[in-house]
């Protein structure tokens, strides 16, 4: 069977003449008007990106590669014995749009093992963090720091060829993501305690492999369910603050181990992926305020003094759903399987049925339903990981899978530099004067 990187060689020729078939069709037409509000309103809707791995449906939610998140759980390779897809199908079926078999998962993880371990120095910066600095800021300077064995900028200094591009932008892909659980693990081991580093072991998959860096492998339920979770995280199409900043950057040519740290940074905003962390401190601020077992009554209080004092309910809300995130949705079916009786998902369930009728009501945001933050911290916090502010590097971990992969097809296609026009608003003023 073939390598991913083998199928990626036989894929690039036929994408490139369908990308040159769709533009000599459809090149010239227009998405309609572009409002002068969409350029305060934060380009709230405009058309402007192109992201192969996944499509974000408002009503229906994502799709990766066209299939959603039930298809992908039932289509995609299981661990023997287990019930959740392997990240590295996901991987694979972002990369090419086909679903791998289960031995070409198993050579991924096996790649991926052979490819975790990270330079001395890159250690040495992560050691000497403060444990008080985000977890977030760490992870973001130790991949950044990994541009220092870059395939892709070692070959660009050497005057690679436009062409052979996403040849070692594949392979740092590949680095990227292999090297993420020996960072992240070291992170959490430094901040919270827990010994030493134990190694990659290369008979395992890559989610084992991550919790086992974690100290959470004793517990096999943690590790489906971060198969589950890297396998929903991973991809979100790519208007949303990580993917299109990643994309941003590699457009200048940053290798991906640049274009990624600064996926990171934006990742790590409270509007973005510090979300997860932001729901599990808000919930717990609700109950040391309103007791365990509270009233529908006293948590809907609670809901409208949090909306009163001007700010937002994490885990709720989106820039471009308008339905429950299909995501909330993967997690509390895994929630229903493993943890039914568990307080904490219990209070999320209740606050489901609570949040959307407040903010409804409080008519603001568009859309009232929950997002994939309000669930992933209560799953987490049930297998013991209540470390909030190490959530979002779980995120970051996931979100690599949807950059990486983009970035590869990026360089493979030739995509440009990116660099849309700005104005000021006396431009504004002036140019519309008349009109
Ligand atoms: N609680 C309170 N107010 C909210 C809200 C929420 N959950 N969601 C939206 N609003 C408010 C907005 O703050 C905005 O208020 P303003 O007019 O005073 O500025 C108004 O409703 C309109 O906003 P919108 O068009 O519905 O949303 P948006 O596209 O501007 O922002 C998002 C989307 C996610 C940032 C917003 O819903 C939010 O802040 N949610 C809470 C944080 C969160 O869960 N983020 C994670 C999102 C998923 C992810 O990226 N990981």
């Amino acid at each position: 069977a073939a390598t991913l990187k083998e199928r990626l060689a036989e894929l690039i020729p036929k994408e490139l003449e369908n990308v040159k078939a769709a533009r000599a069709e459809h090149g010239k037409k227009s998405f309609g008007p572009v409002l002068v509000d969409q350029l305060y309103g934060g380009m709230r809707g405009l058309p402007a990106l192109i992201w192969d791995g996944s499509v974000l449906d408002a009503e229906e939610g994502i799709r990766f590669r066209g299939k959603t998140i039930p298809e992908i759980q039932e289509a995609l390779p299981k661990a023997p014995g287990g019930q959740e897809p392997l990240p590295e199908g996901l991987f694979w079926l972002l990369v090419t749009g086909e679903i791998p078999t289960a031995e070409q998962v198993t050579e991924l993880s096996k790649d991926w093992a052979a490819r975790a371990a990270i330079p001395d120095f890159v250690e040495d910066i992560i050691d000497r963090c403060p444990p008080t600095l985000h977890p977030m800021s760490q992870f973001s300077m130790a991949v950044t720091a990994l541009n220092h064995n870059s395939a892709f900028a070692k070959a660009y200094q050497n005057g690679i060829s436009k062409k052979e591009y996403w040849g070692p932008t594949f392979e740092d892909a590949m680095d990227l993501i292999a090297k993420l659980p020996n960072i992240a693990g070291r992170i959490f081991r430094n901040v919270y305690g827990g010994g030493k580093l134990p190694a990659i072991d290369p008979t395992k998959d890559y989610s084992h492999n991550l919790a086992t860096l974690l100290g959470f492998d004793d517990k096999p339920g943690f590790i489906e369910l971060l198969r589950l979770y890297i396998t929903i995280h991973s991809d979100h199409e790519g208007g949303n603050v990580s993917a299109h900043t990643g994309k941003l950057v590699g457009s200048a040519l940053s290798d991906p181990f640049l274009a990624f740290g600064a996926s990171l940074n934006g990742l790590a905003g409270p509007l973005h992926g510090l979300a997860n962390q932001e729901v599990l401190i808000w919930l717990r601020k609700m109950q040391s305020k309103i007791g365990e077992n509270a009233t529908d009554e006293a948590v809907k209080e609670y809901v409208w003094s949090t909306l009163k004092g001007g700010q937002v309910v994490p885990g709720y809300g989106h820039a471009v759903l308008r339905k429950t995130d299909p995501r909330y949705t993967a997690q509390r079916e895994f929630a229903l399987k493993h943890l039914p009786d568990d307080p904490l998902f219990k209070l999320v369930a209740q606050i489901y049925n609570i949040v959307p009728g407040v903010l409804l009501e409080a008519g603001k945001a568009k859309n009232p339903w929950p997002n994939v933050d309000a669930h992933s911290g209560v799953l987490l916090t049930y297998y013991g990981m209540d470390q909030m502010n190490f959530y979002t590097v779980l995120f970051g971990v996931s979100r690599a899978f949807g950059v990486a992969s983009q970035l590869i097809w990026d360089r493979a296609l030739g995509a440009p530099l990116e660099r849309p026009k700005s104005y000021s608003t006396e431009a504004i003023k002036k140019i519309f004067a008349n009109k």
